[in-house]
């Protein structure tokens, strides 16, 4: 054998030794820069988003900048058959998902419960609790099999307490924390691990999707305070993935420093 295709042999087998973390929502904000950090750590990506020219994009700029490798699962999160055709179709060496990062997640509206949008309603609470709930029951089970793994849920502030127009948001992410906790409870007898990160303020597209395109007024949303940035938050996830396996980082309120609560930020 030639040297090059001994080096060659053993670039492959390093690939499939790297471990393997799979993201939802991962063309854009919180979701996108755990992609960059877990690539930067020198794992196997699955990104998943609805758009899959934006992760063909941030696909070719992750190969190209960390040489790690990165396979695209281009389904909406609430299309439970798409996600179990991709999940179960995967190439056996992509099967072992060592952790996964439910992000995926939207609020739409900021109306009072009782004027709000039906559509919004059920968009949110179909994406924020159902398909992280779906993505859990469908890579967890092979997780508990070889006896390792760890979800990384995102949640909220926003589900610690109600906030005026955003109630149904706000229960979407209190069920996250519940659903983590859940979990948690259900896995306790396993190596496994569960974390639920919980965002305040992010400056990311969140607030455009909110108020529906309205980028003026979602730009006041970070006005007179420096917000959070989704690498601020990937950082947290990723410190919580590479804690020793003994430690369980089983929740974490990560807040910009003018911010005490969901309703309560102090602007300059
Ligand atoms: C987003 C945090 O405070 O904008 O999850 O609702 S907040």
């Amino acid at each position: 054998m030639r040297i090059c295709d001994i080096f060659r042999t053993f670039a492959a087998n390093i690939t499939i030794m790297a471990k393997i973390a799979f993201i939802t929502g991962a063309s854009s904000g919180i979701g996108k820069a755990c992609a960059y950090k877990f690539a930067q750590g020198g794992y196997t990506l699955l990104l998943n988003a609805r758009s899959e020219d934006k992760l063909q994009a941030i696909q070719h700029d992750i190969q190209q900048q960390y040489g790690v490798d990165v396979v695209l699962l281009p389904f909406d999160v609430r299309d439970r058959k798409a996600a179990e055709v991709a999940l179960t179709t995967l190439p056996d060496q992509y099967q072992s998902i060592d952790v996964l990062v439910n992000n995926a997640g939207l609020a739409l509206g900021i109306d009072k419960e009782y004027e709000g949008i039906e559509e919004n309603y059920d968009t949110m609470i179909e994406t924020n609790i159902t398909a992280l709930l779906m993505m859990t029951r469908l890579v967890v089970p092979g997780m508990v099999n070889r006896g390792k793994g760890h979800i990384i849920n995102i949640g909220s502030v926003a589900g610690d307490a109600a906030y005026p127009g955003g109630s149904v948001y706000c229960a979407t992410k209190a069920a996250v924390k519940v659903l983590s906790d859940g979990l948690r409870m259900d896995l306790v007898d396993t190596p496994l691990r569960v974390t639920n990160v919980k965002p305040g303020l992010v400056e990311t597209n969140f607030s455009v999707t909110r108020f529906g395109g309205d980028k003026e007024r979602a730009d006041k949303v970070y006005q007179g305070i420096k917000p959070l940035t989704g690498d601020d938050i990937a950082d947290v996830v990723y410190y919580a993935a590479s804690a020793p396996e003994h430690v369980q980082i089983a929740e974490v309120l990560v807040l910009a420093t003018h911010q005490a609560s969901g309703s309560l930020v102090y602007r300059k």
